[in-house]
């Protein structure tokens, strides 16, 4: 019973719409995406691509940082 219940509920908690930092993919709950957060989520995201994102070169997505990211369609919202 449990088991039937919670896939429906998991897959509606990953269709929400994204904040700008999203739980899911932020784990360690600091606000900033960090490059193995990232890749966990997104699996196709090179550590290029990070590192275009990461425009102030600190190693992790800032909220300005990770906006920029969806509104460049690199980051899903
Ligand atoms: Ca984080
Ligand atoms: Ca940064």
């Amino acid at each position: 019973m449990t088991k039937t219940l919670l896939a429906p509920v998991a897959a509606l908690l990953l269709a929400l719409p994204a904040m700008a930092q999203n739980a899911a993919i932020d784990v360690n709950g600091d606000g900033m995406y960090s490059f193995p957060e990232l890749q966990a989520a997104l699996p196709e995201l090179t550590e290029d691509d990070f590192e275009a994102l990461d425009t102030n070169g600190d190693g992790l997505l800032n909220a300005e940082e990770i906006a920029a990211g969806e509104a460049a369609g690199i980051l899903p919202r």
